[in-house]
Parts: structure tokens; C-alpha cells; sequence
């Protein structure tokens, strides 16, 4: 298991959250994910055999939130 926490500057609202987080958990492989869109992060608990985090950066990306 991976945790790492990514910055996605632009969250703005609770809307943001909930499409980082819906993003984020469809991917198989991801256990846990949860943003805060008043400090950008973004914490991903994840299962690196299944996933890896440039797929879950690509999948945000595509969602409209880059984070690095
Ligand atoms: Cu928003």
C-alpha cells in the first residue's frame, strides 16, 4: 500500500472535492481518497499492484484537476 499526498490547486469548492474523490475512487486500485479543497491536498491511499500514481494523476488531470 502507497500513500502519498498530491496538491491539486484547482480545487475551489466542495464540488471540486466530490469529483476528485469520485474520480479517484473509480480507479480499481484505489483505496482511499480524500481532498480538501482549502488546502488543495489531495490524500490517496492506493494498492501500487494495481495502480499506479501516474494513472491516478492522469485520471484527475482528465477530470479537469492537475496535481502534482
Ligand atoms: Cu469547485
Amino acid at each position: 500500500m502507497q500513500q502519498v499526498t498530491l496538491n491539486a490547486p484547482k480545487m475551489s469548492c466542495g464540488h471540486c472535492k466530490m469529483t476528485v474523490e469520485s474520480t479517484g475512487g473509480a480507479l480499481a486500485g484505489v483505496v482511499s481518497i480524500s481532498a480538501d479543497p482549502q488546502t488543495k491536498a489531495v490524500k490517496v491511499s492506493y494498492d501500487e499492484s494495481a495502480v499506479t500514481l501516474e494513472e491516478i494523476k492522469q485520471a484527475l488531470a482528465a477530470a479537469g484537476y492537475p496535481a502534482e
